[in-house]
């Protein structure tokens, strides 16, 4: 036996282990042995055959038999990622991540069967699978060490994991850690592709990716995790929920989402595009969406605001309701559409200075209607205009400078027009009742 090489070192429940490869002089194999300050060996040797054929056949839900039938046979001749399913990592019980959120790859070569750019865009896209759900950001480097590092190799490439020659074994990718740690290797043995010809390079590099960054395989064979590969189409991948929850569970949710998150209405931290009230019921807008709250309901209606006026912008920035005129408004940038129900008012949208507005001005950021008195208040910045659109489009009321509290999010302030000033101050979820 001969000590291979140290590979890191780890705090685990106080004590320091060191990871060593071990190998036996004729192990296919690495065995991995822990050795800590206190004991020497805390043993671990290769399973039995038929030991692995169990795990093997438990993991892919196989009848268990711990023999080499015809079922299994037939499961271990289809192309695959060469991590085992169940087995050497499984030994530590705590979870491999990276502790950092900016990672480094490098492609250290390249495969024949494509050219560099087309090589180069399937690892981009493979990272983006997973850094789109998680805070992780991927940065490729020319030279030097990166965590990642990404090569294509055959048959013994240099890690005691030999390829197989063409199928079989497809790639494989090492879990967190320093040196070979995440690196991800990729069997040049196979004809690599951008399309459904031989094995598609991005879907294998993303399963791989997602070894690199700790996952182990998936018993779901819907997940990008599932150790056996599949064709799952030309254009639009979409990470399974499987694989989602995986990394997010090691790595937390992406701050940032580029996928549109669905509001909620008790969350604390709400803010509100705008409010109105459209024939009795009160319209509550946030991004795609409003909420329709009803005088003799308690549950607000969560509905997609294009399933009502699909012409209309999401995220509005305003809205009103003249209730004598039946009309609804709506304002977003500098644009204004007059509804009357589900329909919009022919000559809409407007430009807002053509009712009336300064040309300068890029947006409003409310806009209520006093029934008691017939105007309209618009906000913008910290002036407000009292005007009355429908009946003189052309003059504009007084401009006057508000307390600059409205602009505090998360909360409504209620304003008496009075007495000219705040009377209450509400959380923004109390419209709701949360
Ligand atoms: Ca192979
Ligand atoms: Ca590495
Ligand atoms: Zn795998
Ligand atoms: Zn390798």
């Amino acid at each position: 036996m001969i000590f291979y090489s140290h590979t890191e070192s780890v705090q685990n429940a106080g004590l320091s282990f060191h990871l060593f490869v071990l190998l036996p002089y004729n192990a296919k194999r690495p065995i991995f042995v822990h050795i800590s300050s206190y004991t020497y060996i805390i043993g671990y040797l290769e399973k039995s055959l038929a030991s692995k054929l169990r795990e093997m056949q438990a993991f892919f839900g196989l009848k268990v038999t711990g023999k080499l039938d015809e079922e299994t046979y037939e499961l271990m001749q289809q192309p695959r990622c060469g991590v085992p399913d169940v087995g050497e990592y499984n030994f530590f019980p705590r979870k491999l991540k990276w502790s950092k959120s900016n990672l480094t790859y490098r492609i250290m070569n390249y495969t024949p069967d494509l050219s560099r750019a087309e090589v180069e865009r399937a690892f981009k896209k493979a990272f983006k699978v997973w850094s789109n759900v998680t805070p992780l950001n991927f940065t490729r480097i020319r030279s030097g060490t990166a965590d990642i590092m990404i090569s294509f190799g055959t048959k013994e490439h240099g890690d005691f994991y030999p390829f197989d020659g063409p199928s079989g074994l497809l790639a494989h990718a090492f879990p967190p850690g320093p040196d070979y740690g995440g690196d991800a290797h990729f069997d040049d043995d196979e004809t690599w592709s951008d399309d459904s010809k031989g094995y598609n390079l991005f879907l294998v590099a993303a399963h791989e990716f997602g070894h690199s960054l700790g996952l182990e395989h998936s018993r779901d064979p819907g997940a990008l995790m599932f150790p056996i590969y599949t064709y799952t189409g030309k254009s639009g991948f979409v990470l399974p929920d499987d694989d989602v929850q995986g990394i997010q569970e090691l790595y937390g949710k992406d701050p940032n989402p580029k996928h549109p998150k669905t509001p909620e209405k008790c969350d604390a931290e709400l803010s509100l595009d705008a409010i109105t009230e459209l024939r009795g019921e009160m319209l509550i807008f946030k991004d795609r969406f409003f909420w329709r709250l009803h005088p003799q309901m308690v549950d607000a209606e969560l509905v997609l605001l294009k399933s009502f006026w699909p012409e209309l912008p999401n995220k509005i920035d305003a809205a009103y309701e003249n209730p004598i005129k039946d009309l609804v408004f709506m304002f977003k940038g500098k644009k204004i559409w007059a509804l009357n129900g589900y329909d919009i008012i022919e000559g809409f949208p407007k430009k807002i200075y053509e009712v009336g507005f300064p040309k300068e001005m890029k947006r409003i950021d409310a806009a209520v209607h006093v029934k008691d008195t017939g105007k309209t208040l618009f906000f913008t910045g910290n002036k407000f205009w009292s005007h009355n659109l429908s009946r003189s489009a052309k003059k504009m009321g007084r401009c006057q400078k508000m307390s600059r509290l409205f602009q505090i999010r998360h909360f409504v302030f209620e304003y008496s027009i009075w007495s000219e000033r705040i009377v209450r101050v509400l959380h923004t979820n109390s419209i709701f009742w949360c």
